[in-house]
């Protein structure tokens, strides 16, 4: 890789810290939302976590004892600011200014996400969240004061951690707070918000941190159309627009593609889109310095009649293979499984060519340099006797994904940053404990357990690609 790549993993706040109740912190809607039952895995939350907010000296001694490059990691807005705005929490702040401080002290470049999907719970009651534009100002408020706390210090941002999921799952199929269902007209006005907040957040840091580097970052699955029938390339078209370009475009390009537009509009759940709006996306873009990627998987599309599958499904959320169900936008497109791929147990494809595949479409629709914020592999994993963690599954996954990376970079992509999700395992959002991701395995389950961390087999792996800048990386 190219001298300086930021070798990196990543986290966030709920899904690490715990303490949801500690030092000053105010409640958010996932602290919230976990109580609602059979929204999570086994009624899992995040109340303890994986202790990071009383163990994060000893995460970090070990993220730098493998030589991690980057450490991606998202604050908590209520532990910040309790009630979304107004007092900051001192300890709160001086958490993160100690875990940013940690960092550096071992050469880790920090890279903080502003939001990774815990919201204040006061802002969620007082004008509904993100459903209101009065978010926009908290948010920018938020992201301000934290700009200027962290000059100097923190270089790279990240706005919003995968708009299009936080808002599907929030306001469509009511997997995440606030829970909401079919509620597609304002799912679309959500977004809308979303867009103005990050964009303001943009101009904003430009005029405090004018040499830092700032970019949202997307779940980007690619798509493949199914075959050549005309109507399955027209397929591929509409569901680029309406499931991917409907973000790209706008962090990139600051409009929204016209065709989807133009189709949401007939169906009356366009977003209201004023001319001030208009030039303030415009002027975002031409701002933003990267395009934060997390990559997990690709995605089929075919035609899909009017009377066939709708945007609601089961999802696999417990591991077990073959539980996941086709889901599509009638009229327009479905997305059947991959024969061609293999799937994780929660029936995620394996294409580590789509990761090069995402980058390349990247650099050539957008030109933008390129941060992989996330990439990884969900999966069950023993602990044997003495303590050892053979992942040997997970090495030839990340291997194979970070070798079609370097040929991404030799065709031509700027890419600056490959974060791992995750460097300690961690809380699943709707998957509980089972779903391990990280190069750090936690002893806990969903019941509890000691908290302490091993050494999986990928951690020294990674050490050593991190080492040879990516020459270990086998073809
Ligand atoms: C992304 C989120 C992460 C993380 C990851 C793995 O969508 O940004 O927060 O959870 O996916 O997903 P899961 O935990 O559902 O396996």
């Amino acid at each position: 890789m190219p001298k300086g790549f930021l070798w990196g993993s990543a986290s966030a706040a709920y899904q690490i810290e715990g303490a949801y109740n500690e030092g000053g912190k105010g409640m958010s809607n996932w602290d919230e939302f976990v109580k609602i039952p059979g929204k999570t895995y086994k009624e899992t939350t995040g109340e303890i976590a994986v202790d990071h907010y009383h163990r994060f000296k000893e995460d970090v001694a070990l993220m730098a004892e493998m030589g991690l490059k980057t450490y991606r990691f998202s604050i908590s807005w209520p532990r910040v600011f309790p009630n979304g705005r107004g007092e900051v929490n001192p300890e709160g702040i001086q958490f993160y200014e100690e875990l940013i401080d940690e960092c550096i002290k071992y050469g880790i470049e920090p890279m903080v996400t502003l939001y990774h999907w815990d919201l204040p719970q006061a802002l969620q009651e007082e004008y509904g969240g993100w459903e209101s534009p009065k978010i926009i100002d908290d948010y920018v408020h938020y992201a301000t004061y934290l700009f200027k706390r962290f000059k100097g210090k923190v270089n790279y941002w990240i706005t919003i951690n995968e708009q299009n999921i936080f808002t599907n799952f929030g306001w469509m199929t009511a997997m995440h707070p606030p829970g909401k269902f079919n509620q597609e007209k304002l799912f679309y006005q959500v977004n809308h918000h979303v867009f103005l907040a990050h964009a303001k957040a943009v101009v904003a840091f430009k005029e405090i941190i004018p040499d830092g580097k700032i970019g949202a970052s997307f779940a980007y699955s690619p798509s493949y159309g199914l075959d050549c029938r005309p109507m399955n390339a027209m397929a591929k078209l509409d569901f680029d627009n309406l499931k991917n370009y409907w973000w790209l475009d706008v962090y990139a390009y600051g409009r929204y593609p016209k065709t989807a537009y133009r189709y949401l509009e007939k169906k009356g759940v366009a977003p209201t889109v004023t001319a001030e709006d208009a030039a303030l996306l415009k002027e975002a873009a031409s701002l933003v310095d990267f395009m934060g990627v997390n990559y997990y998987q690709t995605t089929v599309v075919e035609y899909n009649p009017m009377d066939g599958v709708t945007p609601f499904a089961e999802m696999n959320t417990s591991g077990k293979k073959g539980t996941g169900q086709v889901t599509g936008e009638p009229g327009v497109y479905k997305n059947p499984s991959n024969p061609y791929l293999e799937t994780t147990d929660w029936d995620w494809t394996i294409d580590p060519a789509g990761l090069r595949y995402a980058c390349k479409e990247i650099t050539s629709r957008y030109d933008l340099p390129i941060v992989i914020s996330e990439n990884g592999l969900g999966a069950f994993d023993e602990k044997t006797t003495d303590n050892a963690i053979h992942d040997d599954y997970r090495i030839a996954y990340l291997n194979a994904h970070v070798y079609e990376l370097m040929r991404a970079v030799e065709e031509g992509s700027d890419v600056w940053a490959y974060c791992t999700w995750s460097f300690t395992d961690l809380l699943s959002w709707l998957n509980g404990y089972q779903k391990r991701y990280g190069f750090v395995y936690v002893d806990r389950d969903e019941e509890g357990g000691s908290l302490d961390r091993y050494k999986k087999d990928s951690y020294y792996w990674y050490q050593e690609v991190i080492r040879t800048n990516g020459a270990s990386i086998e073809e």
